[in-house]
């Protein structure tokens, strides 16, 4: 496999400007006539090259004729057509095998739904076409199967004709007003029931919303269905943006790589993100489905009708797009408990992404293969960086950027750089250094420090930053880094001391003063994480205790108490000593449980840091120590809050029956951690789990009770599993679940338990989300995965080694377990590169297993 590198850019030799498909669908062979409009670009005389990949062609014909045999040539990627036309029709048939299609890239067929996924470049794999986002074209999709067992049959756009054909078979014609990259090709048939609802945009149109579920779940589909209708009032109401088609569809379906695709009209999700009722889905689920059906939706504008140039820019549309999702959902939900949850991903996997063997800016310079690229620093990351943009220019001067973009881009494939264009135009600022966010990786540390001159009333900050050099990117440049302040008496109460809350580090080093200072200020900053970068300053933990207890930062909050809670582990490791819980930390804990504050904020305050966020800071990661040290510490925390815990544990059970609301929610997440805590001290917690198990009428505290049982190894937790089990099986999104508690929880039986559950009946390895709950969530099990004895890295290397071939999308996720491997003990790394070298030597290594190989072991 080939690398392609973003510098090496060219714009298309051809261009399509009509696509009329017909499928005529059948499991194993499916016929495929393409009919295409090509108009050459420019003066030249190349001949046109169309990738195509697992395909078989059948004919090929240029203006209606036959081409003759020797004026085109086909191979495994490709077919070239010599023609000196400057614009013709070129007519393609070809058929492929949709059963064999286990990598569910293109078009697949599972579980009697025949479904495609195009993005990035699964197109290829549906016909010969020129398979980049730059090539925009205006589809006309018709599609044939048989009624019976495909009654409904969808793609993008409106539906212009539909007709019963002889043998039982059917038809339906689909046109796409808009043009569109064939990544945003979509084609749905199946059996399905289905939810029927309509909006009316602010313009007064009416817009019919279909959701199709599998039947037999309509009683799922609500949420979603009331998700899309809020999204898109929203969008309407903060961005100015409303919706474009007069039909919006979405198909929940069972097999899927990814998460959801935004396909234009036809949005195809997995249905674990669609289908959610109190009994089988969780608040979690609830707010996941809430935001991914607003992510998808989003992208109508910012992704659809703005597209990438290529690949290299999928940020363009990812980064932006998430920060819309995560804005849709502080806007509807609390602000501060998804700052909080989107900081956690950051500092818990893309901090280690950065500092990693695949490490690479928002806009990559340099990819394989693409897929390997929906990362989180492309999407997360990409998030963060808009988000600083937007701290930069406030709301208005945002969004008379994002006016500005759209005035100028509307209907065309650009680039990240066309963007911030946009924002500076539209504002009259310049972001030149504010670009290396998008060209370099790595994740700045921002030293910090403050000196108090009494008599001078001065108070002075010196901030520094330093980037690690990260593959291909040795030295780098100071990055534009807005900081975001308040400052505090040892009291607790706020101090003004400037006008403005914003300072901007530019350069290596900068020096701010801060004059008539009356007293020594407690500083808290990066108040909302305002970037995304790592900090060290000195400050000491009384004065973390006073920003706990009073920064009027709820992300700062948190924050402090996090740092509080990661400087004991670390000094347990360092000094090799257990953790002593002082008189401090205990009142500082107990003072916030008590605290008139949100619960949601209490719940994630006293939630340790996960075990790969400490690990972050070390260069080799002491897997063993982590564990035990965060152990102790919980065990600890139990121990001296254990009647707070209880009295919060009652005071939190609703009498009510389950409601989805704020409030409710808050109150079952601080109900779980409370019963996580109590479930470390053994025997006294086992009513509290088997009453909460029993008498749950919602999903988020029956897995709740399990989780803290199977988490804790209370010997509750088996009896918990077995009931879980007995009530679920064959419920799939539910069993996930089952599964994923039990290959997180952290005792010597794992490895083999997560074995054993590959032959559970509700397991197969063809399904993603059953790969994804198991065998995904085995690899963040950070002390059972990295076991000494490499038999977690066994169990993991075996089971990619049988995905390569059949679905190397999921298989490249569960390698990103082991590219960090120089990370740990030189045991664990001669262990982990025995996988990875075995791995290597696969015939047919597929591209996205071979370009995460070579980068972690060159
Ligand atoms: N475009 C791939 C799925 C998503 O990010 O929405
Ligand atoms: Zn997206």
């Amino acid at each position: 496999p080939k690398a392609k590198y973003r510098k090496d850019y060219q714009e298309p030799e051809f261009t399509i400007t009509d696509v009329d498909l017909t499928f005529n669908l059948h499991p194993t062979e499916t016929r495929v006539t393409s009919v295409l409009k090509v108009v050459r670009q420019g003066d030249h005389t190349k001949p046109l090259v169309l990738d195509g990949e697992q395909l078989t062609l059948l004919s090929l014909k240029v203006d209606g004729e036959d081409v003759a045999e020797d004026s085109y040539e086909c191979n495994e990627h490709s077919l070239s057509l010599n023609t000196s036309l400057k614009a013709f029709t070129l007519e393609i048939e070809n058929s492929v095998n949709p059963t064999a299609n286990e990598a569910l890239e293109g078009l697949y067929l599972a579980e009697n739904t025949f479904c495609t996924q195009c993005e990035a470049e699964g197109f290829r794999r549906i016909t010969y076409y020129p398979d980049r986002p730059d090539v925009l074209a205006k589809f006309t999709t018709t599609i044939i199967a048989d009624k019976a067992e495909f009654p409904y049959l969808l793609s993008n756009g409106n539906r212009i004709k539909q007709l019963d054909l002889d043998n039982g078979k059917h038809m339906a014609t689909w046109q796409d007003p808009f043009p569109k990259p064939c990544y945003l090709f979509a084609l749905v048939a199946g059996n399905f029931d289905v939810l029927r609802d309509e909006f009316t945009t602010r313009e007064g149109r009416t817009v019919d919303l279909e959701l199709f579920v599998d039947k037999g779940n309509l009683d799922r589909a609500d949420h979603a269905m009331l998700s899309l209708k809020n999204a898109m009032k929203w969008d309407e109401e903060r961005f100015d943006l409303v919706y474009d088609l007069d039909i919006y569809m979405i198909v929940a379906v069972d097999f899927f790589n990814m998460g959801a695709m935004e396909n234009k009209g036809l949005n195809v999700f997995n249905a674990k993100y669609v289908l959610a009722n109190p009994a089988t889905a969780t608040d979690q689920d609830f707010l996941n489905v809430e935001s991914v059906i607003g992510h998808e939706y989003f992208h109508n504008w910012t992704g659809n009708r703005v597209t990438c140039r290529d690949w290299f820019q999928l940020s363009l549309k990812e980064g932006l797009t998430v920060f819309r999702d995560q804005e849709f959902s502080s806007d509807l939900g609390s602000r501060a408990v998804n700052r909080i949850q989107d900081v956690r991903v950051i500092r818990s996997h893309q901090f280690a992404e950065d500092a990693g063997p695949m490490a690479h800016p928002i806009r990559p310079d340099k990819v394989v293969q693409m897929n390997n690229f929906y990362t989180v620093t492309v999407y997360n990351k990409g998030a963060e960086v808009i988000r600083m943009i937007h701290t930069l220019l406030g709301e208005s001067g945002f969004q008379k950027g994002m006016k500005l973009y759209f005035e100028r881009h509307d209907g065309k494939a650009v680039t990240c750089e066309d963007f911030v264009q946009a924002m500076e135009d539209a504002n009259g600022e310049d972001f030149s250094r504010f670009r290396h966010w998008y060209s370099q990786a790595g994740t700045p540390v921002v030293t910090a420090e403050q000196s108090y001159d009494k008599d001078a009333k001065q108070l002075t900050l010196v901030l520094k930053q330093e980037t690690a050099s990260t593959p291909g990117q040795e030295q780098k440049a100071p990055f534009h880094i807005p900081v975001k302040w308040s400052a505090y008496s040892e009291q607790g109460a706020e101090l003004s001391l400037s006008d403005n809350n914003l300072l901007h580090l530019k350069e290596n080093e900068s020096t701010f003063t801060f004059d008539n200072v009356v007293e020594k200020p407690i500083l808290s900053l990066f108040d909302n994480f305002s970037a995304p970068v790592k900090v060290k300053r000195t400050i000491s933990d009384d004065e973390l205790r006073v920003l706990l207890a009073h920064s009027k930062d709820d992300f700062s909050r948190w924050d402090a108490a996090q740092s509080l809670f990661t400087r004991m582990i670390e000094k347990g490791i360092n000094d090799d000593s257990a953790i002593e819980l002082s008189a401090q930390t205990i009142d500082a804990c107990r003072n916030l449980l008590q605290a008139n504050t949100d619960p949601a904020l209490k719940a994630l305050a006293l939630t340790l840091p996960s075990a790969s966020t400490i690990a972050d800071n070390y260069e080799t990661i002491p897997v063993e120590a982590i564990n035990t040290q965060l152990k102790s510490l919980k065990t600890q925390l139990a121990v001296a809050l254990e009647n707070d815990f209880s009295q919060l544990l009652s005071a939190c059970k609703s009498e009510k029956a389950y409601q989805l609301v704020g409030d409710e929610i808050a109150k079952r997440q601080l109900k779980q951690v409370c019963l996580s805590y109590l479930a470390e001290l053994g025997d006294a917690a086992t009513d509290k789990l088997t009453e909460q198990f029993d008498q749950a009428d919602n999903l988020t505290d029956q897995l709740g009770a399990m989780q803290a049982g199977v988490w804790a190894n209370h010997s509750a937790a088996e009896s918990l599993l077995n009931k879980f089990e007995q009530q679920w099986r064959g419920e799939k999104l539910v069993m996930d679940k089952w599964f994923s508690t039990q290959a997180l929880a952290n005792n010597e039986a794992t490895v083999e338990r997560v074995k054993d559950l590959m032959t559970h009946p509700d397991f197969s390895l063809k399904n993603p989300n059953r790969v994804y709950s198991l065998l995904a969530a085995f690899t963040q099990n950070q002390a059972q995965f990295h076991k000494a004895d490499g038999a977690g890295y066994e169990l993991i290397g075996s089971v990619i080694q049988q995905l390569n071939t059949s679905n190397p999308q999921v298989a490249s996720r569960l390698l990103s377990a082991f590219v960090s491997w120089r990370r740990y003990d030189e045991n664990r790394q001669k262990l982990m590169r025995n996988q990875l070298e075995s791995l290597r030597q696969l015939p047919n290594l597929a591209s996205d297993l071979f370009e995460k190989i070579e980068s972690c072991l060159t």
